[in-house]
């Protein structure tokens, strides 16, 4: 499917001048008179393995790519440059029982992600080596890194240390630690997979409004309308369903509400400290008197993109100046404005 850069996936939000940082932040050092290089491995005829200046040696394609990040945030038209996978795999033979590839990144975590052969090769995966006609730089994924067009931007591994084929899947690191979807198609917004049981632990920390140190993927509290003094301090709530809710004085200092719905929610006096809240959705949402200090709000909305639905912001929301500037225009002017805080205040 190709779609035109003017057009948005569902809920996605323009990020146009920046490219911010996602998940790791740098790569394992080599050891000494190492070399950075990439293998393929696993379901081939012939293991081969680049030195990274052999792939640069190669010929060069160039791709302009639209980033979507899960997050909310995309950044339509990078241009990147590298070497197709495909033509790495023909070096190699792939053998036919090889029906996924995984993306092993040269990381702490030894970080990965995998995809269906056949979707990776389709969608045109590059094993990438520039950006903007300069070599890519370490801070995202250099020297080399993969750019999966057409998928959330967590199929894109930074740090390439390896491509193996696989007859059975393995899921990479986002999609089995933190429930990610594992096709990823942001125009079928499939950012997360359906999570299963639990049922009756979501029910019972419902009642007792105590959500504390509690791991909960994309829960639905949108029917309870009393959820005041919630406490959720430290708690995993990825995609949670607040809408609407009475979440008046709840704490939820130190949690995680990536993605999470919280627009039209009474979030007076609610504490985000150190909070990660990056693309939630704050709409017609009451913060007054709430507290975002440290919170990381990349994404994250308070109006939408033609003001329409703004939160009720006022003095008495506290922001720090860091925790602004990773808001995207025009959020970041919206809330300095809601708020009283001219630029750099
Ligand atoms: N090695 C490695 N690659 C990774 C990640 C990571 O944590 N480690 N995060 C993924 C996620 S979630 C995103 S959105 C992109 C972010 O790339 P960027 O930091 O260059 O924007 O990298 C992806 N690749
Ligand atoms: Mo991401």
């Amino acid at each position: 499917m190709t779609k035109q850069s003017e057009e948005l996936p569902p809920r996605q939000r323009l990020a146009p001048h920046i490219w911010p940082h996602v998940g790791e932040s740098r790569p394992k050092s080599l050891g000494a008179g190492e070399v950075w290089s990439v293998s393929v491995v696993g379901l081939v005829d012939e293991e081969t393995t680049w030195t990274v200046d052999e792939l640069r040696a190669m010929p060069q394609v160039e791709q302009t790519v639209d980033i979507h990040c899960v997050t909310r945030w995309s950044k339509p038209g990078a241009h990147f440059s590298g070497v197709p996978l495909a033509r790495l795999l023909e070096a190699c033979r792939p053998k036919s029982e090889a029906r996924y590839v995984s993306f092993v990144a040269r990381s702490e975590r030894s970080h990965s992600t995998s995809l269906v052969l056949e979707d990776a090769l389709s969608l045109g995966a590059l094993v990438t080596l520039g950006y903007e006609g300069e070599a890519l730089g370490e801070d995202h994924g250099g020297p080399v890194r993969v750019v999966v067009p057409g998928r959330y931007f967590y199929k894109s591994v930074k740090w390439l240390d390896r491509i193996e084929l696989l007859a059975k899947d393995r899921l990479g690191y986002w999609e089995k630690e933190h429930g990610y979807h594992n096709v990823a198609d942001p125009w079928r917004e499939e950012r997360y997979i359906v999570p299963e049981g639990k049922g009756s632990e979501v029910r019972a920390a419902l009642q007792n409004k105590d959500f504390t140190g509690k791991h909960f993927l994309s829960i639905d509290a949108s029917g309870h309308e009393d959820l005041s003094g919630l406490r959720a301090e430290r708690a995993q709530l990825r995609n949670a369903n607040f809408r609407g809710v009475n979440l008046e004085n709840a704490d939820f200092n130190g949690a995680n509400l990536t993605n999470a719905r919280l627009n039209g929610a009474n979030l007076r006096n609610a504490t985000f400290v150190g909070a990660d809240v990056e693309g939630a959705d704050f709409t017609g949402a009451d913060l007054r008197g709430a507290n975002f200090t440290g919170a990381r709000l990349f994404g994250a909305t308070f109006c939408e993109q033609d003001l329409s639905s703004p939160a009720l912001l006022d003095r008495s929301t506290a922001f720090d100046d860091v925790a602004l500037e990773r808001l995207l225009s025009p959020q970041q002017e919206f809330v300095r404005r809601a708020t009283g805080r001219a630029p750099g205040d």
